[in-house]
């Protein structure tokens, strides 16, 4: 998977994209990151990247040309999504991740000040993504954002012990309580069937513990979650008990 990313702020993405997990899918060849200065695509005597909005107004407008030639400049195979990120975007999630994860190539304008000119769009632009309904000074932390949660998907990025679809939004539900040693830590001990040695029971009890803290922390997310009718009895029980507690 190959990420071109065009950015006034390259320095940005060092940490991020440099470390851990980020740092070992790079070095195993399994994503590769390429960061592109859309100053170096100003061909003007300062390098402008932006400008005052036409119609007046207030703050600055990333120009379009050096947004035009910074893309064509990568000769991107037809159907590469070219994203811009955005407030105005569709909201990204699990299921967007997952969609671009199929790409074997994406690339991410990152947008800044009071906006990018409208005919960045027009020419070059294929999707525009936000990462929630929040301001940010740029796109280029919510491109990180997307970097990191679509890479965790490309297979071999998280190793074999933890398949990236295996937890908590994959399924639809927050993923169920974890604890490690010491076995009791100022009186607080961990849930004996954790050390019981019975798969089975663990397995029970993490689905259980999944349900209860999806139903008390993100109950929107249980009328999209994929549930068993054992699941629905369980979350019945839960219902049932807090009617009684009020
Ligand atoms: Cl993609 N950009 C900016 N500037 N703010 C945001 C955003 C993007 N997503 C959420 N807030």
């Amino acid at each position: 998977m190959r990420f071109d990313v065009l950015t006034l702020f390259p320095k940005m993405f060092e940490g991020p994209t440099t470390e851990s997990i980020l740092k070992r899918a790079q070095a195993a060849n399994l994503i590769e990151i390429h960061l592109h200065n859309i100053r170096d695509y100003a061909f003007d005597k300062h390098h402008i990247t932006d400008d005052t909005p036409a119609g007046g107004g207030g703050g600055m407008v990333m120009k379009v040309e050096p947004i035009v030639l910074a893309v064509e400049a990568l000769n991107l195979p037809p159907k590469t999504p070219v994203i811009l990120t955005t407030p105005q975007g569709r909201v990204f999630n699990q299921k967007v991740a997952r969609e671009l994860a199929q790409h074997e190539r994406i690339a991410i304008i990152c947008g800044r000040y009071e906006g990018v000119d409208e005919r960045v769009r027009e020419l070059v632009v294929t999707d525009e993504i936000s990462i929630g309904d929040y301001v940010l000074t740029g796109g280029e932390l919510a491109a990180m954002v997307i970097i990191d949660a679509v890479s965790r998907l490309v297979p071999g990025v998280l190793g074999a012990r933890w398949a990236a679809e295996e937890d908590s939004h994959a399924m639809g539900l927050l993923e169920y309580p974890q604890y490690t040693r010491p076995a009791e830590f100022r009186g607080l001990k961990i849930p004996e069937v954790l050390t019981s040695g019975n798969h089975q029971a663990v397995e029970v009890w993490r689905r259980r513990e999944s349900l209860r803290r999806t139903w008390e922390k993100r109950p929107d997310m249980l009328q999209t979650a994929q549930l068993t009718d054992e699941d629905r009895a369980f979350l019945e029980t839960l219902k049932t008990k807090t009617d009684q507690s009020h």
